[in-house]
C-alpha cells in the first residue's frame, strides 16, 4: 500500500452561514475558528471517490454522534426512478434504473443522470432542519456527497470519455496510466467487494480520474468554481487506505479528527 493516496475522504463545510455570506464574501476570512459561531447548524458534506467508504463512514458517524443528523446519498432513488405523480406506495410505477442506464449507455444518459442526481441532492439539502437539530446546542448536519460534487466533478462526462478512450490507448494515456497505476486500487477493490451490479464495468482509469478531480477540487483548489468564496471553505482530508470498517483503533482516530475539525468551525 506504500505511497498510495487513493483512499481519501473529504469532510467539507457546505458553506458559511447565509448570514455571513450575505454580509460579505468570504475572501480573507480565516478558514477555521469562528466561521460558524452561533449561526445555526454546521452543515458538512462527505466527499470522495466511488466505493472509497463514504457510506461506511456515515454509519460510523451515526453510531458515534447519534445527536447529529446524517443524510445518506439517495442512490436507491436513481436505481428506481418513479414516474411523476406515482410516488406513493400504492401507485408507485418505476421508469427504470437510471444509474444502470448511465453506465450502459453514457452518451445517451449521462446528462439526464447528472441533472437528476443534482436535483435529488438539492431536494435533500433544502429540506427543513429536523427537530432534533433545532433543539441541539451545537447542531451538526452531514450529507453524503453534496450538490457541489455534481457541480465540481464532471464525473459523468469523464465516464463517457474513459469508456471511449480506453479503446484507443494513446502514448500519453499509456504514460499517465503508468504514473497513476496504483492510485485508485483501494476503491476498485472495495467496489468489487460491494458488488453493485450497475458498477461492474467501472475500470481503474475512471477511478483514477475521479481521484485526480477530487484532489484538484478539494486539496489543490484549482478547479474553477462559480464563487471565489467557496475556495476558503475548510476541508478535513482523511486517509482511509487502511481498512477502517472493522478497526476500532482506526475508527477512534478518525472520529477524534472529525471532532476536532467540527469543534473548530
Ligand atoms: N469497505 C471496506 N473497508 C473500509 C471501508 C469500506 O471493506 O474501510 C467496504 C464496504 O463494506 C463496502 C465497500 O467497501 O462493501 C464500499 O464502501 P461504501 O459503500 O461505504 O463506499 P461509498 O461508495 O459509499 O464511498
Ligand atoms: O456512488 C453512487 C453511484 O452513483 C456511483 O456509481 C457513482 C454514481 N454517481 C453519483 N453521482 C454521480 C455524478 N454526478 N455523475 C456520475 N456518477 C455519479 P457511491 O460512491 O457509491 O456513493
Ligand atoms: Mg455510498
Amino acid at each position: 500500500m506504500g505511497g498510495m493516496i487513493a483512499g481519501r475522504l473529504y469532510l467539507r463545510l457546505l458553506r458559511a452561514s447565509s448570514k455571513s455570506m450575505a454580509k460579505s464574501p468570504l475572501e480573507g476570512v480565516p478558514p477555521s475558528r469562528g466561521l460558524h459561531a452561533g449561526r445555526g447548524p454546521r452543515r458538512l458534506s462527505i466527499e470522495g471517490n466511488i466505493a472509497v467508504g463514504k457510506s461506511t463512514f456515515v454509519k460510523l458517524l451515526t453510531k458515534t454522534y447519534p445527536e447529529w443528523h446524517v443524510a445518506t446519498e439517495p442512490v436507491a432513488t436513481w436505481q428506481t426512478v418513479q414516474a411523476a405523480g406515482t410516488q406513493s406506495a400504492c401507485t408507485a410505477r418505476s421508469l427504470g434504473n437510471l444509474l444502470d442506464m448511465m453506465y450502459q449507455e453514457p452518451a445517451r444518459w449521462c446528462y439526464t443522470f447528472q441533472t437528476f442526481s443534482f436535483m435529488s441532492r438539492l431536494k435533500v439539502q433544502l429540506e427543513p432542519f429536523p427537530e432534533k437539530l433545532l433543539e441541539a446546542k451545537k447542531a451538526v448536519q452531514i450529507f453524503e456527497r453534496s450538490v457541489y460534487s455534481d457541480r465540481s466533478l464532471p464525473a459523468g462526462s469523464d465516464y463517457m470519455a474513459s469508456s471511449t478512450s480506453r479503446l484507443l490507448p494513446s502514448a500519453s494515456r499509456r504514460q499517465g496510466a503508468r504514473r497513476l497505476l496504483l492510485v485508485a486500487q483501494v476503491c476498485l477493490k472495495r467496489l468489487h467487494l460491494r458488488a453493485r451490479e450497475e458498477e461492474k464495468g467501472i475500470e481503474l482509469a475512471y477511478l483514477e480520474q475521479l481521484h485526480a478531480q477530487h484532489e484538484a477540487w478539494l486539496v489543490r483548489k484549482t478547479t474553477p468554481l462559480h464563487s471565489e468564496a467557496l475556495l476558503n471553505i475548510p476541508v478535513l482530508v482523511l486517509d482511509v487506505n487502511d481498512d477502517f470498517s472493522e478497526e476500532v483503533t482506526k475508527q477512534e482516530e478518525l472520529m477524534k479528527r472529525v471532532n476536532t475539525f467540527v469543534k473548530n468551525l
